[in-house]
Order: structure tokens, then C-alpha cells, then sequence
């Protein structure tokens, strides 16, 4: 071999190996692995593409992977509402008014619970078996799930050879794809078969197995919802047999398994398509194509989304062990990267879960194991359904916000029945529950149950997205929806006879109570949450009138009644009350902090503009305690982030990613969220918690590095949207900004807040207000109501400061920095 031949041979080689360890070390940013198949389903690991998911266990002998389409719902098309509620909720509504609180949630109990069904649950499809009973017993086993690639994989050896398995859910092809392979040729020899408890036979037509499978009934519906799962088998090399028991393989080189799965369900009031062509027609098209394509294809696709937002914390040689070992040690705090992959894990559970065109996700993304999960595996709209998508703008992946809004859209139809029969209102209402058939009646019981705020919070998330992109088509698309759900609360608002402002009555601060003993009550009239949501609806929808130039008189009348909602009060612990009455425990560690939903995600408590209000909210929050369920923590941690601090947030984290024990939240060895039991808003809304702790842009400017934790010195990230279409990339040294490009979407004033001064030309202090036209801008509250000149509501916020640089659409400003 010539010498230079030989330097390049060398140069190529050790390209190869530095490469590939510098990707193996890259790789291991994004990958959850464990050294045994999983033993339940809290260890199976999920994969999705928005409309099928499945969750890997990885037996090597028997394997499972459990099956979800996620239009597989109990019952049919229905709405759960009470026509003969109205009367029963006027007389609730005198007693709360003449302070006969007992005797009102008694009423409610009695006369307003659920009619009807409590919503549908959401159902698993089944399982896909593949059995090899020879591969029992393996060394070198292995199993993971690169959120990367979005794809999971196991590898054992058995005899000598080395097996893989490679498992996908093509985001092109809506098909399930399981590829095993072996070093050796002819290894591949095993049993493939469909099982599902809603079935009602298995088939075969063409080369296709095939199951049939039907929704359950549920609470008086008959189950309506017709499916199927198909699956095809391409092998190599060896021979192949299908017959009702499933796909005999036997001496192949590889086998790729294909699997396709439909419903009959078109939207809510329509279940006429046919499910059997539909996912024929979806697995006759995946199968021209190979895996490696459909595996490419996929890829390409998938990263488009995830590779938007890249965050780095710090890494250390922790990220060598199993992810439950590195659930369980977490808090030792020797392990900065887990943050930075339960991040990125709770991005890709929304690209898993919700594409456009989707579903929404609901209490368990699109994974659910069970006939009838967890709460029916539905939406709660008191919190988990809102909390799932609070990452979507934040971490660039606003378009996966689609399904909320068409599900939005949906609920504007059928929550007018409610509003009209329930409350002879108009406009849309609906209570804390929904299913796939956009149910808006009251569930569950009065207590928890007797709650019309969703459409106020739902249409949050509206106004939100155009704050986010600036886009006024969508904005003017979305208004009439917005309009209509201020038109029932025009309708519905009461004059509380004791100060005269107007409050939503009945309803509840969820699901907490203010009075024990041996009827509880929850049913409250004026709730601080209620206002705050009035407050900010009707805020929204007058600015959105200003933008679009509409509405003027509407717009007005809106002024006159919001003018007329109860301010928010301070009471005698220092707290922001919870309730209109000072009722506050500072002893309730109730799970739900509805109260400080104007700290987060609202933006009506601001330090800088109502230090005492900042401060009683942070008391509220500190009586509350950190340690509850998943979600509730994840709350606290954009809570916390919104208190700016940093440290405090951090500690939720750490509460938040530790082993579930006893009956508080944690984590899971696949990374779920842990109510327990599993919930998916946990893992969103952490998501979201770690984007507020380094960039929010609600306080009339974007504020950077707003609640660094001091376990996070140095970091950088890239790709984080803040309100205005700003996307923001920076790096972080001591705590010190070292570098900060900002890329514009949009024209306007960029203002921003930061924790050190900042030597740029360009770049100016700041010394007017913030521009009405801003989209950072905080919403101008009615001054609140602080009785005491209590000392524990003084504030102490650390030096920042405030600049402006006037941008132009689709530039680049480099702030600090290279
Ligand atoms: C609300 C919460 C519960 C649970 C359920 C799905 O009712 O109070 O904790 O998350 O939703």
C-alpha cells in the first residue's frame, strides 16, 4: 500500500471512529435504554405518530407490543347534558348567594350530578404477540428508544448469534413497522398474532391477518366504533405461512412486520368510514416500500419537529446507566443531562401524540393499555388537557397545537346545547370533562363536576397561538369562536349582592374545597380562578376586536362588564384568595392550584407591576406545598419559574424525577409521568416548566434566563419561541449570557429583560412603556385588593434591565457575543 494511500486509510478510519464515538456519546443525549424487557407497562417504551402508538416491551421470547388508534373509543356520538338542569342550577345559585353554602353543595349533589354517562373511555386496540419460546433465556440484552429518530429498538444474543429488533410508527405511512434481524443468516424463526379483548374474530384475507374489533358499550351507549388491525409479513430467505392463529415464520434472514390500524370514525357526529379499506389501503401502501426507506422517511419527517430545540445542561458520565437507575439517583444532582432528556422526552410525546389532523392528546397521550383507563383516559379541561399543550409553542411545535383547536371548533357546536339547555345561555360552554364525542355535560358528581369554565381556559390557548406567530388569518378564524364563549358568560355572570361585582355562579375552584366535615363543599360563587379566566377572555377578545378592526360596540360592552369583575384579593395569611370569601387554609395541600392560574399560564400577577399581589401568590403557593400529584408539581415548577426562582423550581423537578412511592407523583422507568397512576400531562407540563425557567415573554418584554437554578451554571440552548415570533438561541457561562442571537419572524419592537447589562449599540435601555401593540405585553389588571400592609407580602427581586431594539421580519440579531 502506497504511504499517502495509507494516510488517508488512516485519516477515513480514525474519521469513522471519532465519529461514530462522538455520535455514540451525541446518541446517548437522546436515548432511553435499560438492560431487561420491561415488566409492566410502566416499562414499555411508547412510540406514536399521532394516530397509532404502541408500547415496546421487548421479550425477547414473548413480545408485546400493546396497541393504540386512537379514535378507539366506548359508546357513539352523544352529548351528556341535562335539560331539566336549568332550574336546579338557579336554586343552587340563590343559596349560594344568601351564603347557605352546605345547602347548596348539597343540592348540587343531589340534583346536579351527571345525566346520562360521565364521557367515554378511550380503549387500547390490543396487542401485536411475537413469539420465539427458544429465546426464553439471552445474554447482552438491551432495549431503547432513540427520541431522536423516534425509534426504539432491542438486541440480545442467543446461541451465539446476535438478534435486533427495530420498532417504528411511520409518520408517513400511518404503519407500524417491526423489523428483526440476526449476524447469521436463516435465525429468523417465530409466531406473529393479534389478540385484543374488544374483539370479535380474526381473519385472513389475501396475505393480511386480520382482527376485528368494536368500542365497547359504556354507561347506556352502545359501543359504536368499528376497527381494525391488520398485519402483513415481509421475510427473507426462509418460509412463511399465515393462518387465523397468526403469521408462522420459519428459517428467514429478516422479517418486517407491517401493521395497520382505522376506525370507522370520521368526527364526532359522523362514524360512517369504512375502517377494513382504510387500514388495508394504509398497509398495501406502506408495504412497496423497505424498511430502511419507510425508516428514512420517517426519520426525516420526525426531525423536522424534534431537532427544532436543542438543549444542553451539562452532561456527565451518568448518562452511562440505565435510565431507572438514572430516574432513581436524579436528585443526587450529579446528573444535569436527565433534565435536558425528560425535556426533550415530553417534545417527543407531543409529535408522538398530536399531528395535525389528530386527535388531541388526552390524559395519556395516545397510550393506554386498558379498556377503561385512568379517568377514562379522556380530557379534563381543569387543567390536564390545557397542561398538554404548553410546550407546543414555547419548544417550535406550534402546528401540533392543530388538534386542540379543531377539537376547540368542535366544542363551540356541541357546548351550545349545554349552554342553552343547562344555563338558557348563549354562546359555547362545556364543564371539566370531554371525549372524542365532545360530550359538555357535567361528570363525574356536582363536587368536581359543576365547573363551566372550559370554554374561557380552552380559548386561551387560542389568543396564545396568535401571540406566539402573529398570525391575524388565524386570529380572525378563531374570533367568532372566542366571541362566543364571552357570549355565555355575558349571559351567565351574576351580581354577588354583597360588593355588587359580577361572578360566575355556581361553580368551583377545581376540585378543592372551602368548607369540610360531612358534606364538603366545593360549589362556590365567584371563584378567584373564574374571574381571572373572565378577565383574561374578555382582555383577549378586546384586543383581538382592536387588531382585526371589529366589533367596536361588542368590544365595548365587554369593557363595561369586565370593569365590574371581582379584583383579585389578598387575604389574612398573606395569600391570594382562592375564593371571593377569605376561606383560604393555609394547611390545604390540595393538588389543585387554580387560584394562581393568573400567575401561570395566565399573565395577570406580575412583579414587576404588582409586587404585593406577586407576593401573596407566592405565599399561596409556599402554603401548598410541593410534593403532590405529577401534574401538579409540573404546575409548580411554571409556577415557580414564574416566581423567579429558579431553585425552587428545580426542587420540583428533583420531586418530580424520582421512583413513584405511596401515593405522590414522580416518575416512571419509561419516563412517564406518575399521578399515579400514569398521566401524560406530568411529562408536558415539565416541558413547559423547564422553557419558563430560562425564557418567558409575558411581562411586556422577554425575559431571558429568568429562573436559572444554580445546578445550571452553564447551558446553552437553541430554538425557544417567545411571544412575538421571536426564536431565541443562547449560550450561558456562570450564570452570564455569553451568547444571544435572536431571529425575527414578525416586524416590531423587541424588548427584552436581562439579568446583566448588555453592551451592544444597537441595543437600547429601555425607558418607556411597553407598545399597546406588543405581543409581550401583560395584561393591565384591576388594581387588587390588599387589606393589610402585611410585611410578609414585600418583595425582593433581583437587579435586571430592560431593552429595545426595533427588528425587522426574518433577520438575525446577534446580541451578546459572536
Ligand atoms: C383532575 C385531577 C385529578 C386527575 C384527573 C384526571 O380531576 O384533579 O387529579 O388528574 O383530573
Amino acid at each position: 500500500m502506497k504511504y499517502n494511500v495509507k494516510i488517508k486509510l488512516l485519516v477515513l478510519i480514525c474519521t469513522v471512529i471519532g465519529v461514530s464515538s462522538y455520535a455514540r456519546q451525541a446518541d446517548q443525549r437522546h436515548m432511553l435504554w435499560y438492560d431487561k424487557p420491561a415488566n409492566n407497562w410502566n416499562e414499555s417504551l411508547p412510540i406514536g405518530n399521532g394516530y397509532i402508538g404502541g408500547m415496546v416491551f421487548g421479550n425477547p421470547g414473548h413480545e408485546r407490543i400493546q396497541l393504540n388508534e386512537s379514535t378507539i373509543w366506548a359508546g357513539g356520538p352523544n352529548n351528556n347534558i341535562d335539560s331539566e338542569a336549568g332550574k336546579n342550577i338557579s336554586k343552587v345559585r340563590a343559596l349560594l348567594a344568601s351564603k347557605k353554602y352546605v345547602e347548596a353543595q348539597e343540592l348540587a349533589n343531589r340534583t346536579l350530578g351527571p345525566k346520562g354517562n360521565s364521557g367515554m373511555p378511550y380503549q387500547l386496540a390490543g396487542n401485536l404477540i411475537i413469539d420465539i419460546p427458544a429465546h426464553a433465556a439471552v445474554s447482552n440484552y438491551r432495549r431503547d428508544l432513540d427520541i431522536s429518530r423516534a425509534i426504539a429498538s432491542v438486541s440480545y444474543t442467543h446461541n451465539s448469534v446476535n438478534y435486533k429488533r427495530e420498532y417504528f410508527t411511520s409518520f408517513t405511512q400511518n404503519a407500524m413497522l417491526v423489523r428483526l434481524t440476526a449476524d447469521r443468516p436463516k435465525m429468523i424463526s417465530c409466531k406473529i398474532s393479534l389478540q385484543s379483548p374488544l374483539s370479535f374474530g380474526a381473519s385472513v384475507i389475501g396475505d393480511n391477518f386480520v382482527l376485528s374489533g368494536k368500542g365497547s358499550d359504556h354507561e347506556n351507549q352502545k359501543g359504536q366504533i368499528k376497527f381494525n388491525v391488520i398485519t402483513r409479513v415481509k421475510s427473507s430467505g426462509g418460509t412463511q405461512h399465515t393462518d387465523t392463529s397468526g403469521i408462522s415464520i420459519a428459517g428467514a434472514d429478516t422479517a418486517v412486520v407491517y401493521l395497520a390500524m382505522a376506525t370507522n370514525f370520521i368526527n364526532y357526529k359522523d362514524i360512517s368510514a369504512d375502517a377494513l379499506k382504510r387500514a388495508e389501503s394504509s398497509l398495501d401502501r406502506a408495504f412497496k416500500s423497505s424498511f430502511p426507506t419507510l425508516a428514512a422517511e420517517h426519520e426525516l419527517f420526525y426531525k423536522k419537529y424534534y431537532d427544532r430545540v436543542s438543549l444542553d445542561l451539562g452532561i456527565t458520565d451518568a448518562v452511562k446507566k440505565t435510565t431507572d437507575v438514572r430516574i432513581a439517583e436524579f436528585a443526587d444532582g450529579r446528573d444535569p443531562q436527565l433534565a435536558e432528556l425528560y425535556f426533550q422526552f415530553g417534545r417527543y410525546l407531543l409529535i408522538c401524540a398530536s399531528q395535525p389532523g389528530s386527535q388531541p392528546a388526552n390524559l395519556q397521550g395516545i397510550w393506554n393499555g386498558e379498556l377503561k383507563g385512568p379517568w377514562d383516559s379522556k380530557y379534563t379541561v381543569n387543567i390536564n388537557t390545557e397542561m398538554n399543550y404548553w410546550p407546543s409553542e414555547v419548544t417550535q411545535l406550534s402546528e401540533l397545537s392543530a388538534p386542540l383547536f379543531n377539537m376547540i371548533a368542535d366544542l363551540s357546536v356541541t357546548g351550545r346545547q349545554s349552554a342553552q339547555k343547562m344555563y338558557h345561555a348563549r354562546g359555547w360552554m362545556l364543564h371539566h370533562n370531554t371525549d372524542i364525542w365532545r360530550t359538555t355535560g357535567i361528570v363525574d358528581g356536582a363536587f368536581w363536576g359543576l365547573w363551566p369554565m372550559g370554554s374561557a381556559w380552552l380559548s386561551q390557548h387560542l389568543w396564545e397561538h396568535y401571540l406566539y406567530t402573529g398570525d391575524r388569518n388565524f386570529l380572525k378564524k378563531q374570533y367568532p369562536i372566542m366571541k362566543s364563549a364571552a357570549w355565555y358568560f355575558m349571559d351567565v355572570l351574576q351580581t354577588d349582592p354583597e360588593h355588587n361585582w359580577l361572578v360566575v355562579s355556581p361553580s368551583i375552584s377545581p376540585e378543592n374545597q372551602y368548607i369540610g366535615g360531612k358534606i364538603p363543599v366545593s360549589v362556590a360563587a365567584g371563584a378567584t380562578m373564574d374571574n381571572q379566566l373572565i378577565y383574561g377572555l374578555f382582555t383577549n377578545l378586546m384586543r383581538a376586536a382592536t387588531i382585526l378592526k371589529t366589533d367596536k360596540n361588542f368590544s365595548d360592552s365587554l369593557a363595561r362588564l369586565r370593569d365590574r369583575l371581582p379584583p383579585m384579593q389578598v387575604g389574612k395569611h398573606g395569600q391570594l384568595q382562592e375564593w371571593l370569601e377569605d376561606f383560604d387554609n393555609p394547611d390545604d395541600k390540595h393538588r389543585h392550584v387554580s387560584h394562581l392560574y393568573g400567575l401561570f399560564p395566565g399573565n395577570q400577577i406580575s412583579p414587576f407591576k404588582h409586587p404585593k399581589l406577586f407576593a401573596a401568590a407566592k405565599n399561596s403557593l409556599i402554603y401548598r406545598g410541593d410534593v403532590s400529584t405529577g401534574w401538579s408539581m409540573a404546575w409548580k415548577i411554571n409556577l415557580w419559574a414564574r416566581l423567579l426562582d429558579g431553585n425552587h423550581a428545580y426542587k420540583l423537578i428533583t420531586d418530580q424525577i424520582k421512583p413513584v412511592s405511596g401515593g405522590s407523583g414522580g416518575t416512571y422507568p419509561n419516563l412517564f409521568d406518575a399521578h399515579p397512576p400514569f398521566q401524560i400531562d406530568g411529562n408536558y407540563g415539565c416541558t413547559s416548566g423547564i422553557a419558563e425557567m430560562l425564557l418567558q415573554s409575558h411581562d411586556d418584554a422577554i425575559y431571558l434566563l429568568p429562573a436559572l437554578p444554580d445546578a445550571w451554571p452553564n447551558g446553552s440552548v437553541k430554538g425557544l419561541i417567545a411571544r412575538g415570533g421571536f426564536k431565541i438561541d443562547m449560550e450561558w457561562t456562570d450564570r452570564k449570557i455569553t451568547r444571544l442571537v435572536i431571529h425575527t419572524s414578525l416586524n416590531g419592537d423587541c424588548r427584552l429583560r436581562l439579568n446583566q447589562q448588555a453592551n451592544n449599540k444597537s441595543f437600547k435601555k429601555s425607558t418607556g412603556p411597553v407598545g399597546k401593540d406588543n405581543l409581550n405585553r401583560s395584561t393591565d389588571i384591576k388594581a387588587p385588593l390588599i387589606k393589610s400592609d402585611d410585611e410578609r407580602l414585600n418583595t425582593q427581586l433581583s437587579e435586571s434591565w430592560v431593552y429595545e431594539l426595533s427588528t425587522r421580519a426574518g433577520k438575525s440579531y446577534h446580541i451578546i457575543g459572536e
